[in-house]
């Protein structure tokens, strides 16, 4: 597949390029009010799951099909942003509607303090999504993972009236029953389970029971999976399917990876079985999700949105498991690669199955988008950064904003450094903290981020580079410390001895 079709094949052709914002909906009104009929949410969360890990954004190898039908039912958003590249300061900024620069939070938590600071929990004084429908009388689940504070900030005193699995954890100890590895085990998860029982399944079976006990009321089921975060393990009759796909796929010609920063390098190809079978049980846990909520006689009243919290992993000194191209670099880095994501929203009745939106939106904006939804009042003053996409669904009209922003003032094991980001229309603009260089890329025409245009464009770049400035002052970003450079000392030394 060359790039054209690439873009095609993901909704990115040419009908939608001229039309600016989403392809046209229906206009139906919604069931909601007189009926007494409340809407429900479920959020798929996914973690370090890439632009182009799934079918319907353009996988040929990892199976999507419960995905590719949600897509199919709903709209894709070809523009999706996490706010951060790696995993805490995204989640919160989805339960907050919050930049992660604006809350504190901009580094994975229990990841390196330098060279800058960071709030280690998301603060309970936050009123996150689930309390402003929990206010409004809805039945609150999380499921999955939290990684936003340790017990004291975990789900339950954040507005969920249960918490199955969250804990202050990134990644699970090992996706296998009993949860345990050495002295660490998931926390959170209730009691029963059996050898041989996979998390993903199991997250899965638990939110079924919360669907069930909560029947009849408005409902929302936050499910945050593990997967498909590292280890990188699945069930093995999966990696035994993917493995004899694996093999007849047609060799790779040249190099299995391409350059992105000196030693750096980025996956050219999806190809790892453990990797693909962890995507295929988060795609049968969307189908079951779904096919409970029809037979529940839910499906036509439930919003059901897919997300993930920072691109896949691909740019790593070791093998990385997906590869994200043909975007740029993957977690950890301000290139495409590592934020945008395979974002999709079903909203039965309003939005018109299987149309594609190509404005740039940003995981701030689920925020107001549900609210709105939902009938309630916004809360202006928590989700100051988040602006609702319901004109975009309803094809209505677009978000009045100019320009959505990054912070990510951290070393990353893939090789990052400190940086910020903004992206205005189809420029986008990176700036690197050590020493305030710049790249700017067009992303209409360079969705690879090859061709910095930094000095064809100097009025341009700096345009940008006022607006991010701007942005910092604004929300107070923190900013690295003078003498940055410790943590990623520690790193190299790390990689040194893995490599003797
Ligand atoms: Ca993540």
């Amino acid at each position: 597949m060359n790039r054209r079709e690439f873009l095609k094949s993901i909704g990115f052709g040419a009908a939608v390029l001229v039309m600016p914002g989403c392809t046209s909906a229906q206009r139906k009104t919604i069931t909601t009010g007189k009926e007494n009929k409340r809407l429900n949410f479920v959020f798929f969360l996914i973690d370090d799951l890439g632009w182009t890990d799934v079918g319907c954004f353009g996988s040929d190898f990892y199976e999507t099909p419960n995905i590719n039908r949600l897509a199919s039912e709903g709209m894709k958003f070809t523009d999706a942003y996490a706010a951060c590249p790696v995993c805490s300061p995204t989640r919160a900024s989805i339960l907050t509607g919050k930049y992660p620069a604006r809350l504190g939070i901009t580094q994975w938590i229990g990841g390196p303090n330098t060279p800058t600071a960071y709030l280690h929990y998301m603060p309970l004084e936050e009123v996150i999504i689930s309390e402003a429908l929990k206010e409004a009388g809805y039945a609150t689940g999380f499921v999955g993972k939290w990684h936003l504070g340790s017990k004291d900030y975990y789900p339950e005193h954040q507005g969920f009236d249960v918490n199955i699995g969250g804990d202050y954890s990134g990644a699970p100890p090992t996706y296998f029953y009993p949860y345990k590895r050495g002295n660490r085990a998931l926390e959170m998860m209730p009691p029963g389970g059996e050898e041989g029982e996979y998390l993903t399944d199991r997250l899965t079976d638990e939110s079924l029971k919360f669907l069930e006990a909560n029947k009849g009321k408005p409902f929302l089921l936050y499910l945050s999976h593990y997967a498909v975060h590292t280890p990188i393990q699945a069930k093995e009759e999966l990696i035994e399917k993917y493995k004899a796909k694996a093999e007849k796929m047609p060799g790779i010609d040249g190099e299995r990876f391409t350059k992105v920063y000196g030693r750096y390098k980025t996956r050219r190809v999806q190809d790892n079985p453990a990797f693909a079978g962890m995507v295929h049980s988060v795609d049968e846990s969307v189908g079951r999700i779904m096919k409970k909520l029809e037979d529940m006689g839910a499906a036509e009243n439930t919003v059901v949105i897919f997300m993930s919290d920072n691109g896949g992993l691909s740019t790593v000194a070791r093998e990385g498991p997906t590869s994200n191209l043909p975007l740029r670099a993957g977690k950890g880095w301000l290139y495409e690669g590592g934020i945008r994501e395979p974002m999709i929203i079903k909203w039965p009745g309003v939005v018109k199955p299987g149309s594609v939106c190509s404005e740039p939106v940003t995981s701030t904006d689920f925020y107001p988008t549900m609210l709105e939804m939902a009938g309630l009042a916004q809360k202006k003053k928590q989700h100051v950064d988040g602006v609702s996409l319901v004109g975009l669904l309803k094809s209505t009209g677009r978000p009045r904003r100019k320009a959505i922003y990054w912070h990510y003032p951290h070393y990353h094991g893939s090789g990052n450094r400190p940086s910020g980001a903004v992206r205005a229309g189809d420029y986008k603009l990176i700036e690197w903290y050590e020493d305030k260089s710049i790249e700017l890329y067009n992303l209409k025409n360079d969705i690879s981020e090859e061709h910095d245009l930094a000095g064809e464009m100097p009025q341009k770049a700096a345009e940008l580079q006022k607006m991010l400035h701007r942005w910092q002052k604004q929300v107070k970003a923190k900013m690295p410390a003078s003498e940055p450079r410790d943590d990623l000392k520690v790193f190299q030394e790390a990689r040194r001895k893995q490599k003797q």
